[in-house]
């Protein structure tokens, strides 16, 4: 058998894409600022930027689109994707939101009050972001050796059970509305959360009356990751194998622009009748009926339907195999990536790529700008940038991980778009030493990665 699956789709519609010169490309990044953010899609060859909202749609997907049932209240396809969210996930209650972060300002609002706490595993931008704005303090109870890019472990993601019961003893469970546990973890490299972890999280906080609220934009990855290394999992299907997850949770807050392979659309699902009545007195302020949320009908079709096909296997096995192609090629020339291969993307290793640059220089942000001038390739900073400053000491957090993100949508590059991106990044790596920092020209007070820029420093 092949060691990477070939694409188990066949190409039916297909969307060019733009050749630029060099000049182009050295004209575009300087206008954006040496912010990838800030490019225009049209000038890009091959866009690794993120795999949100990028998926392409199946025939299935858009033949459902077809059938969207716009009325304004009780749309026909909210009752379907309502039906799909509690067979496939398990949870009573679904309320629709525009996309992720529609669900996290709602999940806020309805838990924190001010002076809380949430523990979480390693932060997520906008979901940090909703959590300081309702009022709380994140803290990172992620085990240690997510925190170091070389280190080998199966389950990166898990949650260090000492480090979320010290702060339970710190500062009493009653200032602690939930933990949030995402599956799998977004800035440590798509690394997974184990289901013996999510079984002890999930008993820990009982004991102490916390709810455990799931991030669960990237669960079928996560799932895929149990089923290849966790003992037990093996003969068990995607399908199974997320129903138990999601059985250590209280909620999730989904992003369907990652696992549900949409263009748009998330939601909040919850078990408890209260927080749902809650939700949905909030979601008609800021997204919309509880029956749309902020989405057309033919959205929540699409992403009903994105659902069921997630937990095909071999959709999953191919995703993750096409992602563990571009990395072995990049570690086979020696380029720093993070380890062990996750699920979204290859990260390249900042630190290690450009040792010679400081951190309050941003490598990553000067690697991703120095990638797209080379080879068009659109990558995104996951390092100093993303992480943003400490809103009472206003000083820049300083992460341990500085991290470019090489993110492949799902289902829409092929193995030989693969092979580009590793030869350009081998490219670059062999002329490291000539590239120099960067300094910041603006910055935006919030997430400030999306918009900021940046001059070379001379
Ligand atoms: N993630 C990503 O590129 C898109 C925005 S970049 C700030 O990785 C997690 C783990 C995410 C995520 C988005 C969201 C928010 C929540 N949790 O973008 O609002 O990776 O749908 O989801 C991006 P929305």
């Amino acid at each position: 058998m092949a060691k990477f699956m070939a694409e188990p789709f066949k190409i039916k519609v297909v969307e060019p894409i733009a050749m630029k010169t060099q000049e182009q490309l050295a004209a575009a990044i300087e206008e954006a600022g040496y912010n990838t953010f800030l490019l225009k899609s049209k000038d890009v060859y091959i866009d690794l930027l993120t795999d949100s909202g990028t998926t392409a749609m199946s025939d299935n997907q858009w033949a459902g689109m077809m059938i969207g049932d716009e009325a304004y209240a009780g749309s026909g396809n909210f009752y379907n994707l309502e039906k799909t969210v509690q067979e496939i996930y398990g949870f009573k209650y679904v309320v629709p939101t525009h996309q992720g972060r529609g669900a996290e300002n709602i999940l806020s609002k309805i838990c924190i009050k001010p002076g809380d706490y949430v523990p979480g595993n390693m932060y997520f931008t906008t979901t940090r972001a909703h959590q300081e704005l309702a009022g709380a303090t994140f803290e990172d109870v992620i085990i240690d050796e997510a925190h170091d890019s070389q280190l080998d472990h199966p389950f990166k993601g898990n949650i260090d059970l000492n480090k979320f019961q010290a702060l339970i003893d710190r500062v009493g469970a009653e200032r602690i509305p939930y933990i949030c546990l995402a599956v799998t973890v977004n800035l440590a490299g798509g690394q997974p959360v184990s289901i013996q972890n999510m079984r002890e999280v999930k008993q820990l906080a009982d004991k102490h009356g916390i709810k455990v609220m799931f991030d669960a934009t990237r669960c079928v990855e996560n799932a895929f990751f149990i089923h290849e290394r966790e003992e037990g999992y093996q003969d068990k299907s995607i399908a199974e194998i997320l129903k138990e997850m999601f059985s250590y949770a209280d909620g999730a807050t989904m992003s369907g622009k990652k696992d549900c392979l949409v263009n748009i659309g998330g939601f909040l699902a919850l078990n408890d009748d209260d927080l749902y009545q809650k939700a949905t007195q909030l979601v008609v302020l800021y997204e919309g009926m509880p029956s749309y949320g902020g989405l057309a009908g033919r959205d929540m079709e699409a992403m009903a339907r994105g659902i069921r096909e997630s937990v095909d296997y071999y959709y999953i096995k191919h995703r993750i195999e096409q992602i563990r192609y571009l990395g072995e090629k990049l570690e086979e020339a020696g380029v720093p990536i993070v380890k062990p291969i996750g699920g979204h993307a290859i990260f390249l290793d900042a630190r290690q790529f450009l040792p010679h640059i400081p951190q309050d220089q941003f490598p990553a942000q000067m690697l991703a700008a120095q990638l797209y001038k080379l080879s068009g390739v659109r990558s995104m900073e996951r390092g100093i940038v993303s992480a943003g400053r400490n809103s009472q000491t206003g000083e820049h957090y300083f992460p341990k991980l500085e991290l470019v993100r090489l993110t492949i949508p799902r289902r829409v590059y092929t193995y030989a778009h693969m092979d580009v991106v590793a030869e350009a990044v081998i490219e670059l790596y062999k002329k490291r030493d000539t590239i120099p920092g960067l300094k910041m020209v603006y910055e935006p007070p919030v997430l400030r990665f999306f918009t900021a820029r940046f001059e070379p420093v001379k």
